[in-house]
């Protein structure tokens, strides 16, 4: 064996070069790895023993693309193209032997050989959407004449990868090996030698472009299928562009679109934004005093107190995955409508295809119904999740103490009570723990891990693993009013209200915040979740455009109208009676209302949602920036093309940020506007949030 850089190696065996990579944690196209290609092909060519060469990776994957970590500095030599080239205009077979996921600069090194071949658990796909690219090493070129147009359009756009028996029908793998994978390789490579097979490139077939050049209609089609997901996101359609390019040009001017796009894209904002966000999400499970090595509590069965909205779909998530769950109610009235909406949610997810029709009974069968809250004795996690009220959640936590087995974790999913507070009235605050999932919870990929005072690290540990074992991204934050999500969220709010005060229109607050890449307004928001939260009608003084609203029975969408008037399929139009409400409630506290820039409305909606979370970050309630920014674009929305309110404040320059600040403090809302201490020291120093 020969080892050619530090982490390709190079072994003949009976007349086949086994080029081996071993780059852990994904085997990426880091500078090793391509000159380890160059070098070992160029020597397989070079050397008259070798009739074949099979590229395999070591470790969990094939290659997985290109260094990410890479694209800041500008990739050293040799280029991915150069070693592509190389590889394409190779003489004798070469064959990528498949295991794990083939994806980016991975699936297109793949692409660039001969043969493939995959075990059957293989994945393969091209998900640099994902990251605000296309795929730049002809990607976009070679594989719709492999698994033609309409499906490379699906991949490039969504970024999912297909698995290897797709692929197989696809004309992506050439066969699926059982066993072994190396051996199932040299096999294959064996056969092709003795068959003598012809080694056609990719770039030269054209069959399958042909056919998309009879369906002029399928990129009009494709663009208006990702319209409503893909708003805002350049990448969907700089992948287009690419694939159009393949159809109608030669293989080398294909490569030159592809070339110019990638590289638009590249420099631009977005994909700064969305590779930071990669990173970003993966840090946010690092956790500096929690060890990797530190104990985890093993969770088999899990009691929901609850099945509302958010215990229902708290449920469904652990059945989701297989894990057991006892859900408990005061009543059978209550428990039978908690249980029928959740067969209900799973009957729609079997007609859409979503989940298999077995799928429904067996995961309706994972959850139990109890009207006993001592059936919850046996469960390793319990997780609360009545509505808002400390009185009742303590009395809860009482009894739990008293029922719960010893070491299980005991979970609150309040979106802003005091976890402490909870905590002291068991005899356990240590196995105590906020889990804050977001609504509709079996959807939404948030969970904010909420660690008391006394939260212990297995605790701790345990909540974190247990996210992602459900499939959702868990980020760590302190206790303090609404955490780190609903606090920053309270700052926006409050300006929403007071722009509407001023004088700017309802739905021009919300038509900015969708433009700036928001699913909805502000409004909009409170409309879909109730505007009747904490309202009660007995004590209601009519204080608020809100209570107002809520007596006029306006109470969102549930009831067909709230800041806006709903139609029968929950089409929003601007009501003229809330409009009409400021205009008094403005009057009575003597505001005169004017018209206000958009720029006005944007910077007061999102500026002081920076400002809250320099004052998290110096309260040390999140560990990092790049945890707010998780928090904000899985729970809340925040279009992850701009990387979240830190990483957006990054870009706007901080200094400009507290420059802003102060500019509207010095308009009035002193304390409101005043600058975190945190923010103005790291903006003096030139610094940025990192
Ligand atoms: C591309 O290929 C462009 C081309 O067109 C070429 C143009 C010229 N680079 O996710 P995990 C790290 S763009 C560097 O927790 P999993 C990751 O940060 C690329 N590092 O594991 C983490 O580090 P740490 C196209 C990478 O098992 C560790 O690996 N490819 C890369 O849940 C484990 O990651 C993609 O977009 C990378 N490419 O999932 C694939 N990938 O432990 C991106 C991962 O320090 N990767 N790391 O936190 C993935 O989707 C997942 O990582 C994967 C494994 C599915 C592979």
């Amino acid at each position: 064996m020969v080892q050619i850089t530090s982490v390709v190696d190079y072994e003949v065996q009976q007349g086949v070069a086994v080029l081996s990579l071993d780059n852990p944690p994904v085997n990426a196209l880091s500078q090793g790895v391509r000159q380890g290609l160059k070098e070992g092909v160029a020597r397989a060519m070079a050397d008259a023993a070798v009739q074949a060469v099979v590229i395999y990776c070591r470790g969990r994957t094939f290659i997985a693309g290109a260094d990410i970590t890479e694209f800041a500095s500008g990739p050293a030599e040799p280029g991915l193209h150069q070693v592509l080239e190389d590889m394409d205009n190779a003489t004798k077979p070469v064959i990528a032997a498949i295991h794990g996921t083939a994806l980016g600069g991975g699936l297109e090194t793949a692409l660039c050989c001969h043969f493939r071949v995959a075990v059957a658990g293989a994945k393969l796909g091209l998900p640099e959407v994902n990251l605000g690219l296309l795929p730049g090493a002809g990607g976009t070129q070679r594989l719709p004449r492999v698994v033609g147009v309409e499906k490379a359009l699906e991949m490039v756009t969504t970024g999912v990868p297909i698995s290897a028996v797709e692929a197989l029908d696809a004309g992506l793998v050439d066969r699926i090996v059982e066993g072994d994978l190396l051996e199932g390789a040299l096999v294959f490579a064996r056969e092709k030698v003795a068959h003598g097979c012809e080694l056609k490139r990719i770039r030269d077939r054209d069959e399958k472009l042909q056919s998309a050049r009879n369906k002029p209609g399928i990129f009009a089609e494709c663009r208006a299928a990702i319209a409503a997901k893909k708003r805002g996101f350049l990448a969907p359609e700089y992948n287009i562009r690419c694939i159009e390019a393949a159809v109608k040009l030669p293989f080398d001017e294909g490569m030159k679109t592809e070339g110019k796009l990638f590289m638009e894209l590249m420099t631009g904002p977005q994909a700064a934004a969305q590779q930071y966000f990669f990173f970003a999400e993966r840090q946010a499970a690092k956790i500096p005093e929690v060890p990797r090595d530190t104990a985890e509590i093993p969770i088999e069965k899990v009691g929901v107190i609850g099945s509302g909205t958010m215990g229902g779909g708290i449920a469904m998530s652990m059945a989701n995955v297989g894990i057991p769950v006892t859900m408990v109610e005061i009543t059978s009235a209550a428990l039978e409508r908690g249980l029928g909406v959740i067969r209900k949610n799973y009957e729609n997810s079997a007609r859409k295809g979503r989940i298999g029709e077995g799928d429904v009974e067996h995961r309706m069968g994972l959850i139990r119904g109890s009207l006993d809250m001592n059936d919850l004795a046996q469960c390793d996690l319990v997780i609360e999740a009545v509505f808002e009220d400390m009185a009742v959640k303590k009395d809860i936590f009482t009894r739990l103490d008293a029922i719960a087995k010893p070491g299980a974790v005991l979970a609150s999913n309040t979106s802003a009570l005091d976890i402490n507070e909870i905590a002291a009235v068991t005899s356990r605050p240590e196995s105590v723990i906020g889990l804050h999932f977001f609504s509709p919870a079996n959807v939404m990929k948030l969970l904010e891990v909420v660690r008391g005072e006394k939260t212990s690290k297995e605790v701790i540990k345990t909540s974190m693993s247990l996210a992602r074992r459900i499939r959702k991204t868990a980020v760590l934050v302190g206790v303090c009013h609404g955490f780190v999500g609903n606090r920053i969220l309270f700052m926006r709010q409050y300006q929403a209200e007071k722009l509407a005060l001023e004088g700017a229109p309802v739905h021009r607050i919300d038509k900015l915040l969708y433009d700036f890449g928001f699913p909805m307004g502000a409004f909009q928001m409170s409309d879909l979740a109730g505007l009747d939260i904490g309202w009660n009608r007995e004590t209601s003084k009519g204080a608020t455009v809100r209570e107002r609203l809520c007596e006029m029975d306006r109470r969102g969408q549930k009831t067909g109208a709230g800041f806006y008037d709903y139609d029968e399929n929950r089409k929003p139009t601007p009501a003229p009676v809330v409009q009409e409400l400021y205009a008094e409630f403005a009057t009575r506290a003597g505001i005169t209302q004017r018209e206000i820039a958009d720029e006005e409305i944007l910077e007061r909606l999102l500026l002081p949602m920076i400002n809250e979370g320099a004052k998290i970050l110096d309260e040390g309630v999140a560990i990092r920036a790049s945890d707010i920014d998780v928090v904000y674009v899985y729970g809340y929305g925040w279009p992850v093309y701009r990387g979240g309110p830190m990483h957006y404040a990054n870009t706007l320059g901080l200094d400009r940020v507290v420059e802003k600040l102060r500019a509207y403090q010095r308009s009035g809302d002193s304390d409101f506007w005043e600058p975190s201490r945190y923010l103005v020291d790291l903006a003096e120093k030139g610094g940025r949030f990192s």
